[in-house]
């Protein structure tokens, strides 16, 4: 072998680190959950403002669900199960679910 070596620019744009999946979770409406109860829950479980919890369950409620945050399928059905339990001890039907992002 003679001469300079060149190289090749990246073409791929395959990432160094792979990244897991992200996951949804949903707040589905229901007729039962008092509105102040979705908002005091969207607070404590997920750490949002009156205003952003106010938004999300104002959505849920006349689109019948909304995109509360997305985490990884572990951490998403964690806080999906703990927040949908605490509804449910609360004696209310609410739901949170999870599904894949795109
Ligand atoms: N629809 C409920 C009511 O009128 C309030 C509500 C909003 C319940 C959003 C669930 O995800 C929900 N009391």
């Amino acid at each position: 072998m003679s001469g300079p070596t060149t190289t090749k620019p990246r073409t791929d744009t395959t990432p160094k680190t792979a990244r897991p999946p992200l996951y949804k979770v949903m707040l589905l409406n229901d007729d039962y959950t008092p509105r102040e109860f979705v908002v005091g829950l969207l607070k404590a479980e997920f750490r949002m403002t009156e205003e952003q919890a106010l938004r999300v369950m104002i959505t849920a409620h006349t689109k019948g669900a909304c995109m509360v945050a997305v985490f990884t399928r572990e951490v998403a059905e964690a806080k999906a199960t703990r927040a949908t339990d605490a509804a449910r001890e609360a004696g209310f039907p609410l739901l949170f679910t999870t599904e894949p992002e795109e």
